[in-house]
């Protein structure tokens, strides 16, 4: 049997990583921090599986911003492979907690490979880089050799660890990979995202909760895949002979509008009568021309999203429509 060690597992992306290496017949240990300021819905169903918690998934208390707390179940845990998920992953926050984004985003990476590096048994290690390190690229679409220039400082933070994860790869012979992911969504996601914030407000509309849908900038651009798709290439990443960072993406480009419009049609309502846009909602730069080329990964790994845009923001109407009874 196979452990893994998961930082971030009550996110998105970390509660279905953990469903996907429990499938596989994986030991999970994940970490949360104590001051949790996220979803804490995640991992609910796990944690009330007697079959699972504490079987098969463990879970620690442990912040990235202290090593200690995070040192003592790494090292009893002894992984075959380390997936470091935690992040303060909201790039509008980042422009508010520009030191705090950096200490978690960037030297929390460090930190990690640093004690990875120092275990008995040197785990493989994947790192959760993003399409936010190329900033508003020259060209399009952006692969493994797109040059890194990050507008934002979670951008900046991503791309310090996605540095330190290749300088440990070549200095430190770790086996260490950067997964560079583009946006991936799901009814998982926080609820300060753009996707979950239309849909969620859609569905409050639907039922007579909520009068309107404020945003920001929808004319703004992502490749947007679904979180079920990234956690299985962030596995397969690990899987292969030799370590290599893979950009993980769909290669499709929508608008924000575009969400709004698909959201709105799936409970019948005419998105212009309740969408406002407010400043407060927009950001002092926001990358343009973010869509990903992963023929790399299709070309080594076998990946290929296998959910559409579409498709993925209908479940997450239903989703919140579900939640609220409607
Ligand atoms: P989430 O924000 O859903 O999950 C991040 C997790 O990290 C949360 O559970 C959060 O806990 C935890 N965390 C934050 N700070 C700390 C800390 N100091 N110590 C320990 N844990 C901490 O992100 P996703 O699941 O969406 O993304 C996973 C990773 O992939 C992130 O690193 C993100 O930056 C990156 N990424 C995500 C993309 C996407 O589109 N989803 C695209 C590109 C990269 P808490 O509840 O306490 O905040
Ligand atoms: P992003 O995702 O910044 O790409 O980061 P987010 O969903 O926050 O924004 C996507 C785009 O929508 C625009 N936007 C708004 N965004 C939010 N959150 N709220 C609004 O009201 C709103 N209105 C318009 C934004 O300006 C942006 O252009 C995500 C995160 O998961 C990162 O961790 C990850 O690294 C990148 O994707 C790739």
């Amino acid at each position: 049997m196979k452990r893994a060690f998961i930082t971030g597992v009550e996110g998105q992306d970390g509660s279905y990583l953990a469903e996907l290496l429990l499938a596989k017949n994986y030991e999970v240990h994940g970490i949360i921090r104590a001051s949790t300021s996220g979803n804490t819905a995640n991992l609910c169903h796990l944690k009330a599986d007697p079959q699972v918690f504490r079987k098969t998934l463990f879970l620690y208390s442990a912040d990235l911003e202290d090593a200690d707390s995070i040192r003592t179940p790494l090292e009893q845990c002894a992984p075959d492979e380390i997936y470091h998920l935690a992040s303060q992953s909201h790039v509008g926050q980042s422009f508010e907690k520009v030191e705090e984004t950096c200490r978690i985003t960037g030297l929390g990476t460090l930190r990690l490979l640093e004690m990875t590096r120092k275990l008995p048994k040197a785990p493989r290690f994947f790192h959760a880089s993003s399409s936010e390190i190329f900033g508003s690229p020259e060209t399009s679409p952006q692969d493994e050799i797109t040059p890194i220039a990050p507008i934002t400082p979670y951008g900046a933070a991503k791309a310090f660890g996605t540095q330190m994860t290749r300088i440990y790869r070549k200095n430190f012979g770790l086996f260490a990979v950067n997964g560079i992911l583009f946006n991936h969504e799901s009814p998982r996601r926080g609820e300060n995202f753009v996707s979950r914030k239309i849909c969620r407000a859609v569905a409050m509309i639907k039922a007579g909760r909520q009068a309107e849908l404020v945003l920001g900038d929808t004319t703004a651009q992502r490749d947007w895949g679904h979180a079920c798709d990234y956690v299985r290439g962030m596995w397969l990443a690990l899987q292969h002979l030799v370590p290599e960072d893979y950009v993980f993406a769909t290669g499709r480009v929508h608008r924000v509008q575009d969400i709004v419009e698909l959201a709105f049609q799936a409970v019948d309502l005419e998105a212009r009568k309740f969408v406002r846009q407010e400043q407060q909602f927009f950001r002092p730069t926001d990358p343009r021309q973010v869509v990903g080329n992963a023929a790399k990964a299709q070309q080594i790994l076998g990946w290929r999203p296998e959910i559409t845009f579409e498709e993925t923001i209908a479940e997450m109407v239903r989703f919140e429509l579900q939640a609220l009874g409607v």
